[in-house]
């Protein structure tokens, strides 16, 4: 989230689009309730069914599966045609007069650059003009047809109503009338809030449908201002710290990155990252990745990480590829290129898509390990369940330990909220049995596994002998001892660059945040992002003062939010050019004439003079983005593309199947399912009764929703004769699922392109162990395809059939 739960309350409007927080977010969603109640707010939703969030809403339109784009393109288009645009914003604090290298283009649905053959883009004409002064060049009249303002327009020209209710077959009017309640918050005291999560996520698009909503967001001015943002509704309670820190496989915490094996060296890998500012006065805040980068390699290697051997750089593995997502993982496992597998808190088998491949990889494993306080379908994959599986464990030669770990109620340490905050708990419970705190299973292994380099020697024991591994007991570090080593601290006395002969930090003690870290090896810091967490000042994360004078909504005293106890990011753009808040009603921070004061910490210099400084510092232009450089792998701007398996064409390309650079690999492009075999639009979802696969262990869980069912519109219930409550055969191109079938008014068919459209909703709680009824859940049927930015599968969008099933089967 750029804001936080806590700040929804002071919202004018509400979009959910891409997911259904009531039902999935249903404690937080109660911040929707405040704003609706308090404020007046009112609220959108945009979701392919009629859901528990719809139902409280104020607006409701339908929208086919993967055409979000299309709509959201649709709606800018809307506002620039109907002046719907925060004008001193998008010209001061976007790139909208950033001028862009003559050669950028598109066509046929496709942006300059395109390889075929490499399923990939050379990104080289998405620039700017770079002028001999060294800076981008600007237009700030607008006017020049290269300025990325005129070529957005151009780009989203082709997005009218009409088009967009071509593609999503959302009726013209409803969309018409969402264009209009989202336009009032174009003026600069209106704001609007996006709460999005899977619906938007789980695309071969995915990250381009969030990039919409957060280009049509600034267009209307509502980034870095209270009641605004871009609202990701996280997952898993802590999926957040696992970005933070940095868990991705191409990431190292804090958002800093694994080199490539193009990156030989330290200098080759610092010439791309601390950029210098694009504009004159500019911050660009990454230029202090030097000083975050040393630090880390400073408390991950100490003594051993020197300037001579540039910080101990070659210990960090290389990527060949530019990552080694899940897909990737898997599919080198169904390889047989993967021999032991760690699954920790992962049911895969339930949870990823393609079963069948998913099944074949793990059994040409020779060792699976599984760390889980829950027994899982994934440690049992060999298991024949009849019908649900055709799996022969005679031919199944992998080895399966079960490692049991506690489960959060019996462990200490910070959890992650969607709105950044490093909340603290303590063990509610004793875990039972021989179950395992993580912490104490991972030491175990690491000191076994260094033993056995320090006895036997093997290919570069360094890291691993190296390691800075100071806990008290090194069999088991604790929650405190980890928070603290993340906050950093000095290892000698940090002199003050700015008073000579003053002491910055001591020698020993905690950093006091990550302004203090240093590039020259005098600070060690585990992740930059959450330095402050732990200071001098304590757990900061265990703080519990949840007063908030002038009812902000920001709780500056409650716990600990990245970065830097900031509640609202980008906040500097809650103001004007001059410094005054565009909305009187609720300012968040201000100029006083000499520095930056307000309810929250300032994300800005506090002495930057406005006007001169852009409130984007992390950028090297100083401002936001409309248009992006070689950031985005599919594009600069969005464009709608169908899923890969779709009962549409691409519009703008019908020879080119799905996103052209999305993440997808030779077998499963084979394995594809056309329309005519599979006529119908499949979803997946959650619902409030389960959490995922553990919930079903729980007897009361799985009383509530008891059995695996499918939703259906009465109208495909009819042409298909299935009756309410009756058993189907739900079928793709990769497997079949049995199921219940609740026929529902919640679905309506669609119209796209003169084509009906029906939409069949599966839910995912389902497996065969627990307490509930066996079945299988979406994922026997999901294609294996992964959006081009961050590889998440196309969960949300892909084609089945489905007819009353002959018979039950046995399971
Ligand atoms: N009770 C409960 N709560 C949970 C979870 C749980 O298992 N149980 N899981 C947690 C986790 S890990 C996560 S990530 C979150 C997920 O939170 P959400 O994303 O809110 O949940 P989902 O149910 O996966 O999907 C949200 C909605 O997206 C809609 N949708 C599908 N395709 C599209 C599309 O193309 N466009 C649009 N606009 N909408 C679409 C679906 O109809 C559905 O209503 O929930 C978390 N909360
Ligand atoms: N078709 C379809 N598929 C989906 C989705 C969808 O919307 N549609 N959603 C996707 C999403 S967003 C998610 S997050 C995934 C969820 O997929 P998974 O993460 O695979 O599902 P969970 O059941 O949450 O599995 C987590 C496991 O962690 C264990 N666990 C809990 N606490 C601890 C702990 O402290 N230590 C250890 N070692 N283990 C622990 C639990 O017992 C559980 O078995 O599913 C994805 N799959
Ligand atoms: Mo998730």
């Amino acid at each position: 989230m750029t804001n936080s739960w806590t700040d929804i309350k002071n919202t004018d409007l509400v979009i959910v689009m891409g997911g259904n927080a009531a039902e999935a977010h249903p404690c937080g969603f109660k911040w929707v309730t405040e704003a609706k109640a308090h404020r007046g707010a009112k609220l959108i939703v945009v979701d392919p069914r009629y859901t528990r969030t719809a139902a409280v809403s104020d607006y409701y339109a339908p929208i086919r599966p993967g055409s979000d784009i299309a709509f959201l393109m649709g709606v800018i288009r809307w506002c620039i045609e109907n002046d719907k645009v925060q004008w001193e914003y998008v010209t001061n604090y976007t790139n909208a007069s950033f001028l862009v290298k003559d050669e950028f283009g598109w066509s046929d649905g496709l942006f300059t650059g395109y390889d075929e053959e490499k399923r990939d883009y050379d990104k080289k004409s998405w620039d700017y003009k770079i002028g001999e002064d060294g800076f981008a060049e600007v237009d700030m009249t607008l006017q020049d047809p290269r300025c990325v303002w005129n070529l957005l327009k151009a780009h989203v020209d082709v997005y009218t109503p009409e088009f967009v209710e071509n593609i999503c077959g959302t009726p013209r009017d409803k969309f018409l009338a969402i264009c209009e309640m989202i336009g009032e918050c174009s003026a600069p005291d209106k704001v609007m809030t996006s709460m999005y999560a899977l619906g938007w996520t789980q695309h071969s698009k995915g990250a381009q449908n969030i990039r919409g909503m957060a280009m049509l967001q600034l267009i209307l001015g509502n980034i870095g201002m209270r009641g605004g943002g871009m609202n990701a509704l996280r997952g898993h309670s802590n999926i957040q710290g696992l970005t933070d820190l940095g868990l991705m496989s191409n990431l190292i915490p804090g958002y800093l990155n694994i080199p490539t094996e193009k990156e030989p060296d330290w200098e080759t890998y610092m010439s791309t990252r601390a950029f210098k500012p694009l504009r004159p006065n500019q911050t660009s805040y990454w230029q202090n990745y030097p000083k975050f980068m040393v630090s880390f390699m400073k408390a991950m290697w100490g003594d051993a990480a020197t300037a001579e051997n540039d910080w101990a750089y070659d210990y960090l593995p290389k990527l060949d590829v530019p990552t080694y997502d899940v897909l990737r993982m898997f599919d080198l496992m169904h390889h047989g290129r993967i021999n032991l597998y760690f699954c920790q808190g992962f049911n895969p088998l339930l949870s990823f898509p393609d079963r069948a491949k998913l099944t074949r990889a793990l059994s040409n494993l020779k060792l699976l390990v599984v760390m889980d306080p829950l027994e899982t379908e994934t440690a049992h994959f060999w298991e024949n369940h009849g019908v649900y599986n055709d799996v022969d464990p005679a031919e199944i030669q992998t080895e399966v330990l079960e490692l049991p770990t506690t489960c959060f109620a019996e462990d200490e340490g910070a959890l992650v909220n969607s709105g950044r905050w490093l909340q603290w708990h303590w063990a509610g419970g004793t875990p039972p049995g021989e179950a395992k705190h993580d912490t104490w299973i991972m030491a175990g292994i690491q000191r076994r596994v260094r033993a056995l380099y320090e006895a036997e020697g093997g290919v570069l024991p360094d890291p691993i002998l190296n390691l800075t591994w100071d806990y008290a007991d090194p069999f088991e570090p604790t929650p405190e001892e980890l928070a603290k080593e993340m906050n950093g601290r000095a290892l000698r006395t940090v002199p003050d660059p700015a008073n000579e002969g003053a002491v910055l930090v001591e020698a020993g003690q905690q950093v006091k945040n990550f302004t203090q870290l240093q590039a020259d090896g005098s600070t060690a810091c585990g992740c930059w992002l959450y330095s402050g967490c732990w200071n001098e000042d304590g757990n900061n994360m265990a703080r519990r003062d949840n007063t908030d004078p002038d009812e902000t909504g920001a709780y500056l005293n409650w716990a600990w939010s990245w970065p830097v106890n900031r509640r609202i990011l980008y906040n500097r753009a809650s103001a004007d050019m001059q410094g005054k808040p565009w909305a009187e009603d609720r300012p968040l921070i201000w100029w006083t004439g000499e520095k930056w004061e307000g309810y929250d910490v300032p994300d800005i210099g506090v002495t930057s003079k406005p006007g001169e400084v852009m409130p984007f510092i992390m950028n090297a232009e100083g401002t936001s983005r409309l248009f992006t450089r070689a950031m985005m792998r599919d594009g600069p701007f969005p464009t709608h593309m169908e899923p890969f398996e779709s009962p549409l064409a691409n519009v703008f390309n019908a020879r080119m199947r799905g996103n052209p650079v999305s993440r997808m690999f030779e077998d499963d492009a084979q394995n594809l399912g056309s329309s005519d075999q599979f006529p119908f639009v499949a979803t997946s979802y959650r619902l409030t009764e389960h959490f995922h696969y553990w919930t079903k262990h729980n007897p009361v869980n799985a009383a509530l929703q008891p059995e695996f069912f499918v939703e259906i519109s009465q109208e495909l219930a009819a042409e298909r004769g299935i009756v309410n409550g009756s058993r189907v055969r739900v079928w793709g191109k990769r497997g079949e699922v049995w199921a219940k079938a609740l026929v529902t008014r919640r679905l309506q068919p669609m119209t796209c392109d003169g084509k009906t459209i029906h939409v069949v909703g599966i839910p995912l709680h389902w497996g065969f162990m627990g307490a509930a009824k066996k079945g299988w859940g979406p994922n026997s049927l999901t294609p294996y395809v992964g959006d081009a930015n961050v590889e998440t599968p196309e969960f949300k969008a892909f084609l089945v059939n489905i007819e009353p099933a002959a018979e039950e089967p046995v399971a």
